[in-house]
C-alpha cells in the first residue's frame, strides 16, 4: 500500500520535473519532492511505526525513488545548463567570413594643415623650409638677435629655463640665427615651429604655440619687398580681404620694426576676449633685419640686407576657422578637432 502511494509520488514529481518550464519551477520541485521538509521526507518520518522487516523494505523503496528523482532533477538541469549556454553562442557568434571594419581615418591638425599650406607657398616662392630645435642655447634665442644679457628686451618673453643654462625656445626667430650660419646670403628661409612661454594663459595666449619664422636676405631688399609678402601671405590664406593695420614695433633684431594686426575676425571689431576688446589681433610682427644681426651671424651688412618676420601661426589658425578660445587647439577634444 504504502509502496504503491511512494511510487505514485514518484510519478507525479517525474511529471513535474519534465514540463518544468525554467531552472525557478525545477528548484521548486526539488524542494516538494525531496527537499528536507518534502514529500519524502515526510514518508519517512513515518516509518517509526513499521514493523523493521517493513522499515527495510519502505526504506529500499524511498531511497530507490529518491535516486530516481534526483537523477531525473540533474538530467533536467543539465539540459536548462546547455540551453543557456547554447543561447550565449547563438548571441555570440560572429561570422569571420565578414570582411573586416577598415581602420578609422583621421586628419591632420588645423594648424599643420595651414602650416603646410604656409610651406607650399614659401617654397613655390624660392624659400627653404627650415627646422631648429625646441630646447635652445640662450646664445641663438637671445644674444645673436641683439638681445645682450642686461637687455631689457628679454623680459618680453616669459622665458622656461631648463638647468644647465639651456631655455625652451620662446620664438622661433633663433632659427633666423641657425638659417644665416649655414646657408649664409643671398637666402630666402622660413622656419615653422613650437615655441614655448612663461606666461598665463588666456582666450588668445598659450604657454605652446606655434610661431613660422620668415626670412629674406638680398642686395636691396627694403619695406616694399617685406610688406608684398606679408600680403601675398595674407591673401594665400583668407583668401579674401582682410582688414590690417601696419603700427611702429619694437624688436631687437629689426630696426625699423613692424607690427602687423588683423581686424579680430572672430567680433568682427566692436572687440571679444580673443582681441581682448581692442578690435585687433597681434599677428605678424616683422621688419628690415639689424645690421648688428648681420654682422654677428657674419653677414656684411654693407653688401647685404633683408627683413624678417614672426607669424603667430596658431592666432592665425584661429582667425581662419573663426576659433574664439586657443586652448581648444591643444586640448585634445577629439568632438573639436572633428569639425575640420
Ligand atoms: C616674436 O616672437 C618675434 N620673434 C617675432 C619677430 C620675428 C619680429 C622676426 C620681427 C622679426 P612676439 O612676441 O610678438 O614676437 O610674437 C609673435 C607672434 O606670436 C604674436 O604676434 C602673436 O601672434 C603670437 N603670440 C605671442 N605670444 C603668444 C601666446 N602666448 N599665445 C599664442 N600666440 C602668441
Amino acid at each position: 500500500m504504502l509502496d504503491e502511494s511512494i511510487q505514485e509520488l514518484a510519478s507525479r514529481c517525474l511529471a513535474r520535473i519534465a514540463a518544468a518550464g525554467s531552472p525557478e519551477a525545477l528548484e521548486a520541485v526539488r524542494v516538494d519532492a525531496v527537499g528536507r521538509k518534502g514529500a519524502l521526507a515526510e514518508i519517512s518520518k513515518g516509518m517509526g511505526k513499521l514493523t523493521p522487516e517493513e522499515r527495510k523494505r519502505i526504506g529500499q523503496v524511498l531511497n530507490a525513488a529518491k535516486q530516481q528523482l534526483e537523477a531525473a532533477l540533474d538530467a533536467r538541469k543539465q539540459e536548462f545548463g546547455d540551453a543557456a549556454l547554447r543561447a550565449r553562442l547563438d548571441a555570440e557568434w560572429v561570422d569571420l567570413t565578414l570582411p573586416a571594419p577598415g581602420p578609422r581615418r583621421g586628419h591632420l591638425h588645423p594648424i599643420t594643415r595651414i602650416q603646410r599650406e604656409l610651406e607650399d607657398l614659401f617654397v613655390s616662392l624660392g624659400f627653404t623650409v627650415l627646422d631648429g630645435p625646441e630646447v635652445e642655447t640662450e646664445y641663438y634665442n637671445f644674444d645673436a638677435l641683439n638681445m645682450p644679457p642686461d637687455h631689457p628686451a628679454r623680459d618680453m618673453q616669459d622665458t622656461f629655463w631648463l638647468d644647465g643654462g639651456n631655455l625652451l625656445r620662446t620664438h622661433t626667430s633663433p632659427v633666423q640665427v641657425r638659417g644665416m650660419e649655414h646657408l649664409g646670403p643671398p637666402l630666402r628661409m622660413i622656419a615653422p615651429g613650437r615655441v614655448f612661454r612663461n606666461e598665463s594663459v588666456d582666450a588668445s595666449h598659450e604657454h605652446t604655440f606655434y610661431q613660422l619664422e620668415g626670412m629674406m636676405i638680398d642686395r636691396d631688399v627694403s619695406v616694399a619687398h617685406l610688406l608684398y609678402f606679408m600680403k601675398t601671405l595674407l591673401t594665400a590664406i583668407f583668401q579674401r580681404d582682410v582688414t590690417v593695420r601696419l603700427r611702429p614695433g619694437y624688436f631687437p633684431f629689426v630696426e625699423p620694426g613692424f607690427e602687423l594686426d588683423i581686424r579680430c575676425l572672430i567680433c568682427g571689431g566692436p572687440g571679444c576676449p580673443v582681441c581682448k576688446h581692442s578690435g585687433w589681433v597681434e599677428l605678424l610682427p616683422c621688419g628690415l633685419v639689424n645690421p648688428n644681426v648681420l654682422r654677428i651671424s657674419g653677414i656684411d651688412p654693407e653688401k647685404w640686407g633683408g627683413f624678417a618676420f614672426g607669424l603667430g601661426l596658431t592666432r592665425l589658425v584661429m582667425m581662419r576657422y573663426g576659433i574664439d578660445d586657443i586652448r581648444h587647439l591643444q586640448g585634445g577634444d577629439l568632438r573639436f578637432l572633428e569639425q575640420f
